[in-house]
């Protein structure tokens, strides 16, 4: 065997540098994410749980949704409340992976 690699596809799809979203795509991710704060450069949303734990709960969750997506979330935490910033740091603003993440983190918190 040569021992070349072949990469898979999700990483591939997650190395190859993402689009930033256009005015009308802006529009479509504000549709389908109104809770959330939308600009060219960053989704913004606050989350506000019961406590502390709940919070945190979250975050474990979401932490291995972000991981598997190799794409990040700008947070922090305190108490109760966990403040998100969504960005694409390695193509400087909003892409669809911002917006699938973002998805993600409402349909977690919806289902909790
Ligand atoms: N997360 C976010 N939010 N934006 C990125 O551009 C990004 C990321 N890039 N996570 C990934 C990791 C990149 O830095 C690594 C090298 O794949």
């Amino acid at each position: 065997m040569s021992g070349v690699q072949i990469p898979s596809v999700t990483q591939i799809k997650t190395e190859l540098m993402q689009n930033l979203l256009d005015a009308a795509q802006l529009k479509d991710a504000q549709n389908l994410l109104p809770d959330w704060e939308i600009s060219e450069e960053s989704l913004f949303r606050i989350f506000v749980f019961k406590n502390f734990v709940d919070a945190f709960d979250f975050m474990t969750s979401v932490s291995l949704i972000a991981e598997n997506m190799n794409h990040h979330p700008d947070w922090s935490n305190v108490y109760n409340k966990v403040q998100v910033r969504l960005s694409t740091h390695d193509s400087g603003g909003v892409t669809s992976l911002d917006v699938d993440l973002a998805q993600s983190m409402d349909s977690l918190f919806n289902t909790e």
